[in-house]
């Protein structure tokens, strides 16, 4: 029996369950990118505004890449469960927002249709930062990536982010032309901004007869998400089935923090997320550099330097002091380079975030934050020693994380055995590798001089010099041997 529509009338007590009438719910919302953050994440707030105030503000999620959480979630009614986990115990609730999930390659027209439609009044989109196939920095599409070729060429059949986005833009404005809000939820900076940016350049070539109305008529709000969610496992899908009585093939699993800030007008209606935890400010930045310098930082620099040392988790890897030590040192050279914010007290905040990554119920494994690090770590590190260098503070920590991200995409583990590497440059990882074995120094100089991650900062020696030192230490020594006399180092 699977969870759906006549299975949440029997469920066992003590689930929360969706508080209002699902089925007559209608779809105000499409979703791009329908991954277990999005369910975790904005569909909740969404579930619990519309309990809270009502609206027809339905989710239509949209896999662009695979019919995965299709197949898991239309024979479900769109239901699915979230657990949130902590040492303090579990809550499960079932979330009712999803009312449709589908699969673009296989269902394009009804994608665009949706998009197109009056009644949907927001376009959100959580697609990762490679889905937007940009140089992020310079805001502009990668026009020879082989998606943007093809959805230039092709409009009907798009495959790209920006593609789908503007082929529903078009049939949008054919129509009615109602304003509509397309709200970016990717860890990237002024995320707002840049895909306005992207999504006007794409349509100057693709649509050239739409971007007055564009420009008049889609606003694009930039929006702080945060909840660590990580990837479903086998067991998750054990303990849903002991839980909720029933299965449920899209249940996620996700710490209890969640967050969301968001900066920025709305062409048309939203739901009532303000009256169930949203923060709408006036600038999101600071918050976007908080969350992304001082979370999402931390994190990918215990994904390749705890991976490497042999740990699984980002959980496993903070419970070592010595990682400890390093993370709180790369936080205090990320914090001071923050804009302050009036409501939150940084140190405060970095407590809460080790002792968030530590929630030893959670489970997020270093190979899973490690992915696409090529299109992270330039908003995550690299922004950070930019600026330091600039007043001429030091960038140690960044340095040896940054070292920590060249010794992984060798592409190799400490046992020499082989990373399965997932980043839009792997093959260009693997053929620097190819090209320098055994020889850390010059793979080291290699990799800086990739502009994309680097910009001119892999050139200037106050950088390059250190990152070096780090990657040759970590060939010879192993990252434990290294962030352990980091961290004694810290202490004399
Ligand atoms: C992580 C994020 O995978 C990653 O790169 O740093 O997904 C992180 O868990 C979220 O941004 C938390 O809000």
């Amino acid at each position: 029996m699977r969870l759906n529509l006549h299975a949440i009338a029997n469920l066992p007590d003590g689930i929360e369950l969706p508080g209002f009438d699902v089925a007559r719910l209608k779809v105000g919302i499409v979703h791009l990118g329908i991954g277990a953050f999005h369910r975790a994440h904005q569909a909740v707030y969404t579930d619990a505004a519309i309990a809270r105030v009502g609206g027809d503000w339905g989710i239509c999620g949209v896999s662009l890449k695979s019919p995965t959480v299709r197949d898991q979630l239309a024979p479900q009614d769109g239901l699915y469960s979230v657990r949130s986990v902590s040492s303090a115990g579990d809550t499960w609730r079932v979330v009712g927002s999803v009312r449709e999930v589908l699969f673009a390659q296989e269902h394009m027209a009804e994608v665009i249709a949706r998009v197109s439609r009056a009644e949907t009044k927001i376009v959100s989109l959580t697609v990762t930062e490679k889905g937007y196939c940009a140089n992020v920095k310079q805001r502009e599409p990668l026009w020879d990536h082989v998606d943007i070729v093809n959805d230039l060429l092709h409009a009907d059949q798009p495959v790209s982010v920006l593609g789908v986005l503007a082929a529903g833009l078009h049939e949008r404005f054919r129509k009615r032309g109602a304003p509509l809000t397309v709200l970016c939820c990717d860890n990237l900076p002024e995320n707002g901004a840049v895909l306005e940016a992207l999504v006007h350049q794409f349509v100057t070539r693709r649509y050239p007869d739409i971007t007055l109305w564009l420009r008049d008529n889609v606003r694009f709000p930039s929006s702080m998400v945060d909840r660590i969610v990580p990837a479903t496992k086998p067991a998750d899908l054990a303990d849903a089935v002991a839980a909720l009585g029933v299965e449920d093939l899209g249940a996620v699993r996700a710490e209890p923090f969640s967050q969301w800030v968001i900066e920025g007008a709305f062409a048309a209606e939203r739901p009532a997320w303000d009256a169930v935890g949203v923060q709408f400010v006036s600038d999101v930045r600071p918050f976007e550099k908080m969350k992304l310098r001082l979370l999402n930082g931390s994190h990918s620099l215990m994904a390749y330097l705890g991976y490497l040392a042999g740990y699984d988790t980002i959980a496993q890897t903070i419970a070592d002091p010595a990682f400890e030590q390093l993370v709180r040192a790369l936080m205090e050279e990320a914090e001071a380079t923050l804009e302050p914010i009036d409501t939150v007290d940084f140190s405060t905040y970095s407590d809460q975030l080790i002792a968030r990554f530590g929630n030893p119920a959670n489970g997020h494994r270093c190979a899973q934050v490690a992915m696409d690090g090529s299109q992270k770590i330039p908003q995550r590190w690299i922004a950070v020693a930019v600026e330091r260098l600039a007043k001429g503070e030091g960038i140690n920590a960044v340095a040896l994380a940054t070292a920590g991200w060249i010794r992984y995409v060798y592409g190799s583990n400490e046992l020499d055995e082989k990373i399965t590497m997932q980043d839009p440059l792997a093959a260009t990882f693997a053929a620097m590798a190819a090209k320098h074995t055994y020889d850390a120094l010059s793979f080291a100089d290699a990799v800086l001089r990739i502009e994309s991650v680097f910009g001119a900062l892999g050139r200037n020696p106050a950088f390059a010099v250190p990152v070096k030192r780090y990657v040759s230490q970590l060939f010879r020594e192993g990252a434990q041997a290294v962030v352990e006399a980091f961290a004694r180092s810290e202490h004399s």
